[in-house]
């Protein structure tokens, strides 16, 4: 049986109408002097399967609830046990029939019952709702008030004349699916809900109905300009100004302007008749003058990130600690700017930022990328029935945020492909809001925007429109119009898994070009929903880990910071690229130059510190005096001459910016930039006794001893050193992708970990063409290749020892015409888990890959093995360390194994195989074995950013080719067991096999 389509009109949560009932959007405030009833709490809650399976019955009062379940609001109810999330990057999760949605639509009806405080006073009210997603209808005491889409965007509705003292019945069905779903296709989970507040807000007669703070500041005169346009009419004051005026009245007075770096508010208060608003005011002006983007009068750079509302365990529901935890990670790890991807966010989120001070680019909540799959056929922004909803969505986000000075531009949506509608909504925002630029990426001909805006453009294009010399449009009028422009890039560096890699070269563009004010990592934070295994333990859930039917796995988690909000790696590494302090050591002439790279602020907030290392212990430290230096001013500084100077070892200087006093943002003493350099001259280590050579001999048991090695005779593999078991060290080239190796369409090299593992990179065989013991020398020669392929690397093991030293000497020489890079180039041995501890002279305390590294300070680390992981949410390659010059191995009695490279190598060191790692879907699956594996590679393949933008930049590619290396072993803290008591069977020490190639 087929249920005919519905006769007449759709529905109304299929019509292409915003809603009904609402009132006139207007300006959001967080408090006033009027009442407000917060009505979040427990609701009553229902699910049906589809938009009609239940009458309105339940909106009328007395409606029985009693066997309804009891939900949190704000929620999505997809979190609470109800339905489950659903991911999907570009596509529609249903067909594409705008604005039909599924007959399958999970349906929630909500019940909230409430009374009113005694001293509630009567007479007009609204009821405002901040975040419903995506369509819902609302009664309230049994009349229907309206309904409304717009998930992101508030709405309000008249509700005085139906209020009662006691016991209100608030009644809302929600729809997930809705004509507003095809305006919401943003790359995020699908989760409905009343997922933002819900609040009664009285209003008195002479109430605000609506304000708007025009405040600008003229850096030529140093003074603001205050009008307040208001209905009713009203007053203004400005206490610390001195300032009390009539609404509608424009007043210029000298003022200290707001800017991201000195977010400099005025307390202010807005009375009208009915009504006093408390307002904190910033006096700014932005504007695009002689192609470059300025904020009182001066170029701005955005070192943004995207950020979506995410929370793993409620989604889109944040709480007002989470919003300001985001910014205090972002302001501590030099962020500056933030695109609120893809839609307006909490608007109390706006009230930190101009608290904080961060540039903001708000977006409408506004997307329909799945018609791309679609050829773009019927894209509601090209339709002309759907420009209301368009226009519903632009005046909502304008009224709602136009009081904030850190929203400086206007973005109409992401990935809407072109078309009319896009165009009424940028002409009606130009008309109500003239003093901010508009933002658009998908536009190329920027007719309707202000900014030049690309995401994921490579370098190379990057730095064609930093010259204005980009590619012409075939109209030359746009074309003139937009060369002309100052260029953003709205999304660059991917931030999925390990990575981004690429960083400092996109901003060495942004400091070159006047043209390139910077841009926004896609994205802040990785969208992975907390889930706890049958044990206990927790991981992050990605697409597909649902059920869904379409899903893009993690695509989702893309963020510089996990899902709970560590930073990772890639956060590091943008904080030390984007430092507004940039400090350059020359050793030679013992001084640094400091440039400061702010906007606007001078460096007297900053204090700086120098310390002098010698082989990573610290010497020497002290202050070191920097002039206040405006923003763009450098300074050469001198730095003391040191007595340490002429001690033996590495000497390296570390100078760093730090905090002089505490901020809204992190106390004093916090690290804003930092500079290391090596000393002119190391000065030789007087080199210890090493005692005579030892000669390999071979000995009962098929084994050959050199020194502290025990080799296996046959296939020269290292089998012991002094006590310690190893399954002996053998060329590596292989990794486990991470989410850049897995790069489409956008990847110069086209998807690489397929044309790896087409090559068999992961499943080489190890070919053993000789051991020959010679002299002082025991050297095995390989050839390491794949089945089916005639590709091979040869490598020339030699093996020497002096005392207790014992000595790897690597060749490499590849065979046959290597068409891709290698993963790694390295050793990898297998080392008793018992070995628990690192310690290290070299790169760290962090993970570092060659494009990846700029975070990387040479010096002193321990840190157990555990914590050298990245906890990637999809397990893949990660937690290398560089330039290691030596690193030692430890067990819990500080015994262990030391190993010294000639001169450095990236050292990596887990729990688990490559192969574990590799076959790992989330954490939980990894799983500490016996086997402590160590990478020591000589040189490693970068990561890119092709999980969605450039690849690795030719600089930082792994190519097959000739190499020599050197490593030597030694063990620390006295053997333990000699190697006849280890012959004898496995023990607890002894490492696994790994079962693959070793
Ligand atoms: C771009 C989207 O704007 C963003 O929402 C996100 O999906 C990002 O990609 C990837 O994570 S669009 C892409 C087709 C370039």
């Amino acid at each position: 049986m087929h249920e005919a389509p519905p006769p007449g009109p759709l529905p109304y949560y299929e019509d292409v109408s915003p809603g009904t009932g609402a009132l006139p959007p207007r300006a959001w405030t967080a408090v006033s002097d009027a009442r407000r009833v917060s009505l979040a709490g427990a609701w009553r809650f229902r699910l049906s399967p589809t938009a009609q399976a239940e009458d309105e019955s339940f909106a009328r009062p007395g409606f029985d609830c009693s066997h309804w379940d009891v939900l949190p609001v704000p929620s999505h109810w997809t979190l609470q046990g109800h339905g489950s999330p659903a991911y999907t990057n570009i596509r529609y999760p249903f067909p594409v029939d705008p604005p039909r949605v599924p007959t399958e639509n999970p349906t929630g009806d909500h019940l909230r019952f409430f009374d009113l405080p005694d001293d509630w006073p009567g007479g007009a009210a609204v009821l405002r709702f901040d975040g419903v997603d995506s369509c819902a209808r609302v009664w309230l005491n049994g009349e229907e008030l309206g309904t409304f889409k717009g998930s992101r965007l508030p709405v309000e509705f008249e509700v005085g004349e139906v209020l009662r003292p006691r016991g209100n019945v608030l009644a809302v069905r929600v729809h997930q699916w809705s004509s507003g779903s095809y305006l919401e296709d943003q790359d995020m989970w699908w989760m409905p809900g009343i997922f933002r507040d819900v609040t009664l807000i009285e209003r008195p007669e002479g109430a605000v109905a609506d304000f708007f703070v025009h405040c600008s500041y003229d850096h030529l005169t140093g003074e603001g300009t205050l009008l307040v346009e208001c209905d009713p009419q009203g007053t203004v004051s400005v206490p610390e100004l001195g300032l009390d005026i009539a609404t509608g009245q424009s007043v210029s007075v000298p003022v200290e302007p707001w800017s991201a770096e000195v977010p400099r508010l005025y307390d202010a208060e807005l009375a009208t008749e009915g009504e006093r608003i408390p307002l904190r005011i910033g006096f700014r002006t932005v504007a695009v003058e002689d192609g470059v983007l300025k904020a009182n009068g001066r170029r701005i750079l955005f070192r943004g990130v995207n950020r979506h509302e995410f929370d793993p365990d409620h989604g889109r529901a944040l709480d007002l600690e989470t919003m300001r935890r985001d910014l205090l990670l972002m302001k501590q790890h030099n962020v500056n700017a933030v695109r609120t991807s893809h839609y307006p966010p909490h608007p109390a989120f706006l009230d930190l930022c101009d608290e904080l001070g961060v540039w903001v680019v708000d977006e409408c909540d506004l997307e329909t990328h799945g018609f791309l799959e679609v050829g773009w056929r019927r894209n509601p922004v090209d339709d002309e029935q759907w420009t209301p909803a368009l226009l519903d969505r632009a005046a909502r986000m304008v009224e709602r945020d136009k009081n904030h000075p850190s929203v400086v531009m206007w973005s109409l949506g992401n990935e809407c492909g072109t078309g009319s509608g896009l165009s009424a909504m940028a002409a009606w925002i130009r008309r109500r809001d003239p003093s901010r630029p508009i933002h658009y990426e998908g536009d190329r001909s920027c007719r309707d925007v202000d900014v030049y805006s690309r995401m994921y453009a490579d370098h190379a294009e990057t730095e064609a429109i930093g010259r204005r010399e980009e590619d012409p449009l075939e109209d030359p009028t746009l074309d003139a119009r937009r060369r002309a422009m100052p260029f953003v890039l709205c999304e660059y560096a991917h931030a999925m898994g390990n990575g981004p890699g690429g960083l400092a070269e996109y901003q060495r563009l942004f400091e070159t070009y006047e043209r390139c004010q910077g841009g926004f990592v896609w994205e802040w934070i990785d969208h992975g929903l907390r889930r706890r295994t049958p044990d206990g333990r927790t991981y992050f859930a990605y697409g597909g880990d649902f059920g869904e039917e379409l899903h893009d796995g993690n695509f989702v988690c893309d963020g510089l910071v996990f899902p709970d909000r560590t930073p990772s790696p890639g956060l590091v590494e943008f904080k030390k690229v984007i430092e507004p302090v940039r400090i350059a050591g020359d050793a030679a002439r013992g001084l640094v130059t400091v440039t400061n790279l702010h906007d606007v602020a001078d460096l007297s907030g900053l204090a700086f510190r120098w310390t002098y290392e010698v082989d990573g212990e610290r010497t020497d430290a002290g202050p070191l005096k920097v002039p206040a230096l405006g923003p763009g001013e450098s300074a050469e500084v001198e730095l003391p001459v040191l007595a340490a100077a002429s001690r033996p070892g590495e000497g390296w200087w570390t100078v760093r910016a730090l905090l002089a006093e505490d901020t809204a943002w992190a106390p004093s003493g916090h690290e804003v930039a930092w500079t290391q350099f090596a000393a002119e001259h190391a000065v030789p280590r007087a080199r210890a006794a090493e005692g005579a050579p030892h000669t390999p001999r071979r000995v009962e048991g098929g084994l050959v001893v050199l020194g502290p090695g025990t080799f296996d005779a046959a296939t020269g593999t290292l089998r012991y050193l002094d006590g310690t078991a190893v399954r002996g060290p053998q060329l590596d080239v292989w990794r486990a992708p991470v989410d850049n190796d897995m790069g489409s369409e956008w990847h110069q090299d086209g998807r690489l970990d397929n044309r790896w593992r087409a090559l068999g990179l992961h499943r080489m065989h190890h070919r053993v063409d000789r051991v020959s013991v010679g002299g002082d020398t025991l050297t095995v020669a390989t050839r390491v290749a794949a089945a089916a392929s005639d590709l091979a690397l040869r490598a020339v093991f030699s093996w020497s020892a002096t005392g207790d030293r014992l000595r790897l000497a690597v060749e490499v020489e590849p065979e046959g015409d290597w068409p891709v890079p290698l993963p790694r180039l390295g050793l990898r041995l297998g080392l008793p888990a018992a070995l628990e501890t690192a310690e290290w002279f070299g790169g760290g305390p962090g993970e570092a890959y060659p494009d990846t590294r700029q975070a990387s300070r040479i010096g002193r680390w321990r840190s157990p093995v555990a914590d050298l992981q990245t906890p990637y949410v999809r397990p893949q390659e990660n937690g290398a360390r560089a330039d290691v010059r030596w690193a030692r191995l430890l067990r819990a009695d500080g015994s262990g194994l030391r190993i010294e490279g000639e001169p450095s190598f990236w050292f990596t060191a887990r729990p688990w195989s490559t192969r574990e790692l590799e076959q790992a879907r989330h954490t939980h699956d990894l799983v500490a074995g016996e086997t402590l594996w160590v990478h020591l590679d000589h040189a490693v393949h970068g990561v890119g950013t092709a999980a969605c933008g450039p690849g690795v930049l030719p600089q930082y590619r792994l190519a097959a080719a000739p190499a020599a290396f050197a490593v030597t072993f030694r063990t620390e803290g006295g053997g333990r067991e000699t190697p006849s008591t280890l012959r004898s069977g496995r023990r607890p020490d002894a490492p696994a096999d790994e079962g693959d190639d070793l």
